[in-house]
């Protein structure tokens, strides 16, 4: 805190991480150095990129990457390119990132890095002049077996497109330097669908243990990208019923539960950076950029998967009161602090996305396995592999939640951490 005192998202961060900890540090004292080590990143480049817009101005944004632990193996992780992103936000995500990567049980260390480009508004030429300054310096600092980024907010299978071409052109070699790319050019199946499939692998380990399953849950999920989407998807798929699904600007509420042909169409509509559900036929749409969590009617599970702190105190009392009891994070720290509180005061099985998202980066490290071994395995598969994972994933933070007699939450941290934490003290670190 002394170091950086205004990076308030990295700062709290860690504080969460940290307080989950103290019953480690209680038996293994020694453990507190690797703490203070995994805080301060290997390495954190920020760098310009000048691109041009249609106009033919000149546009300077901020690149970012920050890598923050390779004690596991190369570092991995997304990039995010929105307005408004900046060194904390990065920090943030890339500290989560270790915990999260550790916590697959995968030999992958943690990243995070993007850009405060918006894409929103901008055309596809001027994403892909953006994404081309962008990989003319990044390419630097990356490669297989030394850091590969993937995407997150902002950056799907058409920028990965670019900046994988850029970085071919420079580097002069085809290899895993990026994954999420597109099926034709070395992506895996189920990549787009990882994360928002994998939550519902975990929610559905999570219910099993409590011999309950997914038929019939009434589900609102926030979002309407692929997180979301997918996530959606295989509720369905589960038998449950999604009743919204939101973005920026508002929410979609639909009585009797989205339509597989509804989920259809707002992955069409959000195909585009600038599509809006506004322009979703059926059900009831709400905007004003009104929240899904306060829609009035019984609700079993929710499903955050669009931001950080789209979940806060007041959104956790509204879905309490509808009778939620379930909440798994897709998004990176979509609940604030008290919003988590105010679960645990409740009884709700609160799932941190750091062990509940994990799916995303499991199936990046399946499309990096494909890439080096030259095969490509069919779609079932690979999810199959995904839904063993988050099995796993459910289980190590479970046991470790029941090993230091603790929540979920608390046990994803510990869980990730002693694995980090052994790699560190074993390679010198400390
Ligand atoms: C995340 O889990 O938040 C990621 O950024 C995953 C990115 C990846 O697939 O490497």
């Amino acid at each position: 805190a002394d170091r950086d005192p205004d990076q308030q998202e990295f700062l709290s961060a860690v504080h969460e991480v940290a307080k989950s900890l103290e019953p480690v540090f209680d038996k293994k004292p020694e453990l507190l150095k690797a703490l203070e080590v995994l805080c301060e990143p290997e390495r954190q480049i920020t760098f310009r990129v000048p691109w041009i817009d249609d106009k033919g101005e000149v546009q300077v944004n901020r690149g970012f990457r920050v890598q923050f632990s390779s004690a596991l193996g190369p570092y991995k992780g997304g990039l995010r390119f929105r307005e408004g992103v900046n060194l904390s936000i990065i920090k943030f995500l890339g500290f989560e990132q270790t915990f999260k990567n550790a916590i697959t049980s995968l030999p992958m260390g943690s990243a995070k890095g993007g850009s405060d480009f918006e894409p929103k508004g901008k055309s596809s030429s001027e994403v892909q002049r953006f994404c081309q300054s962008f990989m003319t310096e990044l390419h630097k600092y990356i490669g297989d077996r030394r850091d590969t980024p993937a995407g997150d907010i902002g950056v799907g299978p058409t920028e990965i497109g670019y900046l994988f071409g850029q970085y071919k052109r420079i580097a002069g070699v085809w290899n895993a330097a990026l994954t999420g790319k597109g099926l034709g050019f070395g992506g895996s199946f189920i990549r787009p669908e990882a994360t928002g499939y994998g939550v519902v692998f975990f929610a559905e380990a999570a219910l099993k243990d409590r011999d309950d399953d997914l038929k019939d849950k009434r589900c609102v999920v926030s979002g309407s990208g692929n997180v979301a989407s997918y996530c959606a998807m295989m509720l369905l798929r589960k038998g449950a019923k999604v009743l919204a699904l939101s973005d920026s600007k508002g929410y979609v509420y639909v009585e009797d539960g989205l339509t597989e042909d509804q989920l259809k169409q707002v992955l069409e509509i959000k195909s585009n950076h600038n599509g809006s559900l506004e322009d979703f036929d059926g059900g009831k749409y709400v905007g004003d950029r009104a929240k899904p969590w306060e829609i009035d009617t019984e609700v079993d599970m929710a499903f955050p998967c669009a931001t950080q702190n789209e979940v806060d105190e007041e959104d956790a009392k509204q879905l309490t009161q509808h009778g939620c009891k379930f909440l798994f994070e897709g998004a990176n720290m979509p609940c604030t602090s008290s919003a988590v509180e105010h679960f645990e005061k409740e009884g709700v099985l609160y799932a941190p996305g750091k062990a509940s998202n994990a799916g995303g980066v499991a199936v990046s490290w399946l499309e990096m396995v494909q890439n080096r071994s030259g095969l490509s395995w069919e779609e079932e598969e690979v999810e199959s592999k995904l839904e063993e994972i988050m099995k796993g994933v459910y289980e190590s933070a479970k046991s470790a939640a029941e090993e230091y007699d603790t929540n979920l939450a608390a046990g994803a941290n510990i869980a990730g951490f002693l694995k980090v934490a052994d790699a560190v003290m074993a390679e010198g670190a400390v």
